[in-house]
């Protein structure tokens, strides 16, 4: 059965060749994605400064270290790391009780230092100092650990402990399961085509344009045919980038204008601050081969149909496999209709 016999108002599974998994796709059971709800949250007037907050300027943190009178995008290392990096090494073989120890390290990033600022309320040549602290944190990691994990916790409905605009860099020695399955998936494809699987999906994508939801010369944003979330998207560049530590000046700030781009729409589709994990995956450190790879970033925003109601994944999604009503075609159709700021 051919994808272009397939009926897309019927229920369907799509595959994703980024991880080797199944979604369901179940559209009869909104005929429309857009349900009407829009609720205008008054967005509530924060302090520029924040007395009781960790993470702002002069302040004290949890552990008593003090931050300095920070400009910048102010890096430090989390005070309560998930990976610590002098862990002794040491494995359990054992088919039923496989263990081994984990090094690396974690550091968090305040993007502003303004308290009261989100990502896609600064200005691109803010948000481009931070995609430059991204490349000079992941150049640095990348020296010693194999996997670097940038990403943004946004919104306490995604866990984010502090309204202080800021992200989190993990390091760690080992591979991750996430970036280990799109090595894998990435490496099968590029032996079998002979070029990288999400270099030619993104030029299907731009033929398609169904999925887009804006581009530039340098990045697209897409939602992608297997999007789980409601209004997930990856953001992909144009160019054969392996790792973000590879961008050029010019394509620094066209990201920086892509992201506001995308994030101030994120925030127009239920007029609030919208939640999201968003992250970067490139090529793993401390390898031999990584053309296979195409960098690129993830968004995946909890919400479905107003700042109230969220997507849970459970039931089906926890014991089958994920499952979705409205389609990513037309996530894609709401998000490019949406003004930015
Ligand atoms: P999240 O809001 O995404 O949890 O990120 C905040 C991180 O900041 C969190 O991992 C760290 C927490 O450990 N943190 C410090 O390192 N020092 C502090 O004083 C407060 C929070
Ligand atoms: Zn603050």
């Amino acid at each position: 059965m051919k994808v272009a016999s397939l009926d897309r108002n019927q229920p369907h599974r799509r595959f994703n060749p980024l991880t080797g998994e199944w979604l369901l796709v179940s559209p009869q059971r909104t005929a429309r994605p857009w349900q009407g709800e829009q609720e205008i949250s008054s967005r509530i007037e924060r302090p520029e400064y924040e007395p009781e907050c960790y993470l702002c300027p002069g302040n004290e943190r949890a552990n008593g270290a003090q931050n300095p009178n920070y400009h910048n995008p102010y890096v430090f290392t989390n005070d309560f790391s998930a990976l610590l990096p002098d862990t002794p090494p040491a494995i359990e073989e054992d088919d039923l009780f496989r263990a081994e120890s984990a090094q690396g390290t974690c550091r968090v990033i305040c993007f502003s230092s303004k308290h009261n600022l989100t990502l896609p309320d600064l200005p691109v040549s803010e948000i481009a100092k931070i995609v430059s602290v991204w490349m000079a944190e992941t150049a640095e990691l990348g020296q010693q650990y194999r996997w670097v994990q940038i990403f943004e916790n946004k919104g306490a409905m995604m866990g984010s402990s502090n309204a202080h605009p800021h992200g989190q860099i993990w390091a760690s020695r080992a591979l991750p399961t996430v970036p280990a399955k799109e090595d894998g998936q990435q490496q099968n494809y590029m032996e079998k085509h002979k070029r990288p699987l999400l270099v030619e999906y993104l030029e299907r994508e731009l033929q398609f344009g169904e999925r887009l939801v804006v581009e530039n010369d340098h990045w697209a944003v897409l939602v992608p045919f297997w999007a789980n979330w409601p209004f997930e998207i990856i953001l992909l560049p144009k160019r054969h980038i392996t790792r973000i530590t590879d961008l050029n000046a010019d394509e620094t700030i066209t990201l920086a204008q892509i992201l506001q781009l995308i994030l101030q729409k994120y925030d127009r589709l239920f007029n609030i601050p919208f939640p999201y994990t968003m992250g970067w995956h490139g090529a793993p450190f401390l390898v031999e081969h990584c053309d296979h790879w195409l960098l690129h970033a993830h968004a995946y925003p909890p919400l479905l149909r107003s700042a109230a109601v969220k997507k849970f994944m459970v039931g089906y999604e926890m014991l089958g496999e994920p499952q979705r009503d409205f389609t990513p075609e037309q996530a894609a159709e709401t998000l490019r209709s949406l003004t930015s700021k």
